[in-house]
C-alpha cells in the first residue's frame, strides 16, 4: 500500500498525471493510516502516512555539508556567454564543447540526504559549508521522495535541488492570505522562504512547496554516469522532479539559442526563473576545469536582466484610451528595467494610487516583466521628498475636455465624450458604422484610419458630408470604391431606431438594451429628455445602464453630435411608444419551466410582466401559457395534463415582440 501510494503521489505531484481519481487516493491513504493505527509496529517513518511530524522544535539544527553546496558564477550578457564558452574551450583544448541546459530556478537550494534508500536528512545550502536542518519542513514537500523507489539503493545519495513555489499556488496561497485579512507575500521566493523555515512543520505543510532537482552531492556506491544530461535522467528514474525545460546544446550558439528560448518562454513556466544555468556536461571535463574560488569554473548562470528597478516619479499624465478609459501614466526619471529604458509606466488607476499611496516626486520600483507595459509598483515611503504631490483625476478629459465619470464601483474613469472626442474617434466611428449599427458596408478599419488621419472625417456626421471630390485625394481610392463608400453611406440615413441607439457607443448600451429603449421611447426626443427614473422604467435598466446613458447624453458635446446626426437626414420609421394598452400579454399568467437559451429566468420575467403578463410558480387551469425551455420540469408534464399550451422559447419572443413596428 505504501508504495501504490507512493506512486499515485509521485504521478500527481511530479508528472502532474494523476492515474487514479482523488477519492481512490484518499480512501487507500485513510485505509493505510486505519491499519498504521492498529498495528503499529508496521509503521515506518518513510510511510505516505509520515510527511508531517507533529513536534515543533526549538530551532534549526546546523548541518556540515560533506560536499559544499556551490554558487554559480553569474553572466548577464551574450558577451560574458561568448567568454565562459571561450574560456572553458581553451580549458579543455576543444573546438566545441556540449553544454547542460536548465532554468535558473528562483528559489531556496537545499540538500536531502538518502541513506539506504530512506531519507534521512534535509538542509538548507546556508554558506554552502553550514546549512540548517529543515528535514521535517522538507519531508511535507510531496514532490520529494521519502524512500528511493529501487530495490537495493546506495548507501548514500545526497540529492540537491531547489525548493520554491509555483506560480498558481503562490496566487492561491496569496487570494486565502487576503481572505484571512493576512498580509500578503512579496512574491513566490520569499513565500517558500517563509515555509521552510516555519518551526512547527505542520505550517510549512499548509504551503503548497515543489521541488526541482538539479545535480548530486555525497555518493557512495552510486556510479556516476558520464554526463549531467544522464544523471538528470538518473534522478528522475528515482522520481525526482527534474524541469522538463531541460536541454544538452553545443557550443555558444546552442546556449544562447537556449537563453533566447527560455526568454520567450518564461512568462508561461509554472514557475519563477531568473535566468538559466549552463554546465559543461561531461563530468569528466567538469573534474578537469576546476573551481575558482566557491565557484565552479564549468558552470554559468546567465541571468534575465532585473525586471523591477528604482526609479523617481517626475509628474503623472493622463492618458485616453480608444474605449475612453482615462490611465494615470507615471512620467520617469529614465531607468533600465527588464532589458530597455523605461521613462513612463502605468499606474492603472486613482484607486490604485491610492492604495499604494504613490505620489508625484516619490522613489518608485518600476517593474517590466516580460512583454508586460512597465508598472509602477510601490514607492518608498519612508524616503518621500516634502515636495511630493497627491495625484487627482482631472474632472475634464484631456484630449477633449468632455466631463470625466466613473461609474460606483468601477476603478476606472471614463472620457464621457465618446463620439467627439479624438482618443476615442477611430472606434467611435468604427462601432457607428458596423453591420449591427448603421451598417455602412466597406467603412472597415483601414479605411476609418485612413479618413481619420487625412482629417476628412472627426465625427460621425462628417461621413455624410463627404464627397467623391474629397474622397479621391485619398490613396488606393478609386472611383468606383469612393462611389461605393459614398452609395452605402447614403443608404445608411435610412435606418432603425434602435440601430441608431445602438450606433451611438453609450456605455452599457449594447444591442438588446438599445432595442429596449427604442421600443419604449418610440422616438428618440423621449430619449434625450428621460431622467434617471423614466430611464429604469425600461425593461432591464437598472441604474448603471440608466447612468450611463444620463453621463453621455448629458454631455454637450455627445448632443451636438446626435443633433448633426439627425440634421444629416438619418431617419427611422415613426412608431408610438409602447401604451400599456399594447401590451400582448395583458392580464395573461405564465408559468416557466427549464432552461431558456436567450433570457435568464429574471430577464425572462422581466420581459413578461413589462409585455403585462405574470410569472406564476405553478400551473393551474387559469396559465395562459407555459414556456419549455432545455430539461423542463414537472410543470411540462401538468401543463400537458391540464391541457395549458405550452410554448417554446422562440414562440415566447414572437409573442413578445409581435406588437413591433421594428426590432
Ligand atoms: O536553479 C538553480 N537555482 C540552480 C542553482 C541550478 C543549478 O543547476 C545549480 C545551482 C547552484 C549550484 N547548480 C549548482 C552547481
Amino acid at each position: 500500500m505504501r508504495a501504490a501510494i507512493d506512486l499515485y503521489n509521485y504521478q500527481y505531484y511530479v508528472l502532474d498525471a494523476p492515474t487514479v481519481p482523488d477519492a481512490e487516493y484518499d480512501r487507500l491513504f485513510q485505509e493505510l493510516q486505519e491499519l498504521e493505527t492498529a498495528h503499529p509496529e508496521l509503521r515506518t517513518s518513510e510511510s505516505p502516512t509520515q510527511r508531517v511530524g507533529s513536534t515543533p522544535r526549538e530551532g534549526f539544527k546546523e548541518v556540515r555539508h560533506p560536499v559544499p553546496m556551490l554558487s554559480l558564477n553569474n553572466g548577464f550578457s551574450e558577451e560574458d556567454v561568448l567568454h565562459f564558452d571561450r574560456r572553458v574551450r581553451e580549458a579543455l583544448d576543444r573546438e566545441t564543447v556540449d553544454y547542460a541546459c536548465e532554468p535558473k530556478f528562483d528559489g531556496l537550494a537545499v540538500s536531502l540526504l538518502y541513506r539506504h534508500g530512506r531519507l534521512v536528512e534535509g538542509s538548507t545550502r546556508g554558506d554552502g559549508e553550514t546549512g540548517e536542518d529543515v528535514t521535517a519542513n522538507l519531508r511535507t514537500i510531496r514532490a520529494i521522495p521519502l524512500q528511493l523507489p529501487v530495490a537495493a539503493p546506495p548507501p548514500v545519495l545526497e540529492v540537491r535541488g531547489e525548493v520554491l513555489m509555483e506560480k498558481r499556488d503562490f496566487q492561491a496561497l496569496n487570494q486565502a492570505q487576503a481572505a484571512r485579512g493576512e498580509k500578503l507575500f512579496v512574491n513566490p521566493r520569499n513565500a517558500a522562504a517563509g515555509a521552510l523555515r516555519q518551526l512547527d512543520p505542520a505550517l510549512t505543510a499548509l504551503r503548497p512547496l515543489s521541488f526541482f532537482a538539479y545535480g548530486v552531492g555525497a555518493v557512495e556506491d552510486w556510479p556516476l554516469p558520464a554526463t549531467q544530461g544522464e544523471l538528470m535522467e538518473r534522478l528522475s528514474q528515482l522520481r525526482f522532479p527534474v524541469p522538463a525545460e531541460r536541454a544538452v546544446v553545443q557550443g555558444a550558439t546552442g546556449l544562447l539559442g537556449y537563453f533566447e528560448r527560455m526568454s520567450r518562454m518564461r512568462a508561461a513556466l509554472r514557475y519563477d526563473i531568473d535566468g538559466v544555468v549552463y554546465k559543461v556536461n561531461g563530468f569528466g571535463q567538469q573534474q578537469a576545469l576546476g573551481f575558482v574560488s566557491r565557484a565552479p569554473r564549468f558552470a554559468l548562470a546567465h541571468k534575465f536582466p532585473a525586471e523591477e528597478a528604482l526609479s523617481e516619479i517626475l509628474d503623472i499624465d493622463v492618458q485616453v484610451g480608444r474605449t475612453g478609459a482615462l490611465t494615470p501614466v507615471a512620467r520617469l526619471k529614465p531607468v533600465f528595467v527588464g532589458g530597455v529604458t523605461v521613462t513612463n509606466a502605468t499606474l492603472h488607476n486613482e484607486d490604485e494610487i491610492r492604495r499604494k499611496d504613490i505620489r508625484i516626486g516619490d522613489q518608485v520600483w518600476v517593474r517590466r516583466a516580460g512583454d508586460v507595459i512597465p508598472e509602477v509598483v510601490s514607492a518608498l515611503l519612508d524616503q518621500r521628498p516634502p515636495h511630493a504631490r497627491i495625484f487627482i483625476m482631472p474632472s475634464h478629459c484631456p484630449v477633449c475636455g468632455s466631463k470625466v465619470v466613473r461609474t460606483e464601483g468601477e476603478a476606472v474613469s471614463r472620457c464621457s465624450g465618446g463620439l467627439y472626442c479624438p482618443a476615442q474617434r477611430k472606434q467611435a466611428l468604427l462601432h457607428f458604422a458596423q453591420r449591427r449599427a448603421m451598417d455602412i458596408d466597406g467603412l472597415g478599419e483601414k479605411l476609418v484610419d485612413q479618413l481619420v488621419d487625412g482629417e476628412l472625417v472627426r465625427t460621425p456626421p462628417d461621413l455624410y458630408g463627404l464627397s467623391p471630390q474629397l474622397l479621391a485625394g485619398l490613396p488606393r481610392m478609386g472611383e468606383k470604391s469612393a462611389a461605393n463608400l459614398l452609395e452605402a453611406i447614403d443608404r445608411s440615413r435610412e435606418t432603425t431606431l434602435a440601430r441608431f441607439i445602438f450606433a451611438l457607443g453609450i456605455r452599457n448600451v449594447g444591442e438588446t438594451t438599445a432595442r429596449d429603449l427604442a421600443r419604449h421611447f418610440g422616438d428618440l426626443p423621449p430619449l434625450l429628455s428621460a431622467g434617471q427614473d423614466a430611464l429604469q422604467q425600461v425593461p432591464e435598466v437598472g441604474p448603471v445602464v440608466a447612468q450611463s446613458i444620463r453621463d453621455f447624453l448629458d454631455e454637450a458635446h455627445n448632443r451636438e453630435v446626435i443633433e448633426r446626426l439627425v440634421a444629416c437626414g438619418i431617419h427611422w420609421p415613426s412608431a408610438s411608444p409602447r401604451l400599456p394598452s399594447a401590451q400582448p400579454l395583458a392580464g395573461l399568467t405564465l408559468v416557466l419551466t427549464g432552461t431558456l437559451a436567450h433570457l435568464s429566468r429574471d430577464q425572462a420575467r422581466a420581459r413578461i410582466e413589462h409585455a403585462g403578463g405574470k410569472v406564476a410558480g405553478s400551473v393551474s387551469k387559469r396559465t395562459a401559457y407555459v414556456v419549455a425551455g432545455a430539461d423542463p420540469g414537472g410543470k411540462l408534464q401538468q401543463a400537458l395534463e391540464l391541457g395549458v399550451p405550452v410554448l417554446d422559447e422562440s414562440q415566447l419572443l414572437s409573442l413578445l415582440n409581435q406588437d413591433l413596428s421594428e426590432s
